[in-house]
């Protein structure tokens, strides 16, 4: 995440990754504030046995795109919600890659924070069965969890 103030947003896909055991570490990288830190981070993240990144940033986000400039790694980025024009600035910062450089955007805020980690599990449950099984587990649950009639 581009700051810890994303932290608020970005843990929620930490505690989806947390459910569904899936290994994972969560660092502070300004693409802006860090910029070697951040190059660093993307360059390295392959080889550092990493699978998948998810990039969360706010204002003008350009973590995930720069993320995804240095590696062929899947990014998946996460506008955050800014106070000053409610992340539409975050996402089509984040949305809008020029061709040939992808960073597959999720919705503003929470759900996205949450989608992404969801996401990141469906692309490694594609080489590993037991974390396929969990993850239909964690959907089975989801589904049971939604009730028929609203509560008055
Ligand atoms: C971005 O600027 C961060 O991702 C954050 O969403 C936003 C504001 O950062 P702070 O000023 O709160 O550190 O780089």
């Amino acid at each position: 995440m581009g700051s810890q103030s994303d932290w608020e947003t970005m843990r929620h896909a930490v505690a989806v990754l947390d459910a569904l055991a899936i290994a994972h570490e969560a660092r502070i990288v300004s693409a802006h504030r860090t910029p070697d830190r951040l190059a660093d981070y993307a360059r390295t993240a392959a080889g550092r046995g990493l699978s998948v990144i998810i990039a969360g940033a706010g204002g003008a986000a350009h973590l995930p795109g720069m993320c995804a400039a240095w590696t062929i790694l899947p990014v998946l980025g996460v506008p955050v919600e800014s106070h000053a024009l409610k992340g539409m600035d975050s996402l089509l910062s984040i949305v809008q890659m020029p061709g040939g450089v992808p960073v597959g955007t999720l919705a503003i805020g929470r759900a996205g924070a949450t989608n992404a980690a969801l996401l990141a599990a469906s692309i490694l449950a594609l080489g590993d069965i037991d974390l396929s099984a969990r993850l239909e587990t964690w959907r089975a649950m989801q589904t049971a969890s939604v009730a028929d009639v609203p509560t008055r």
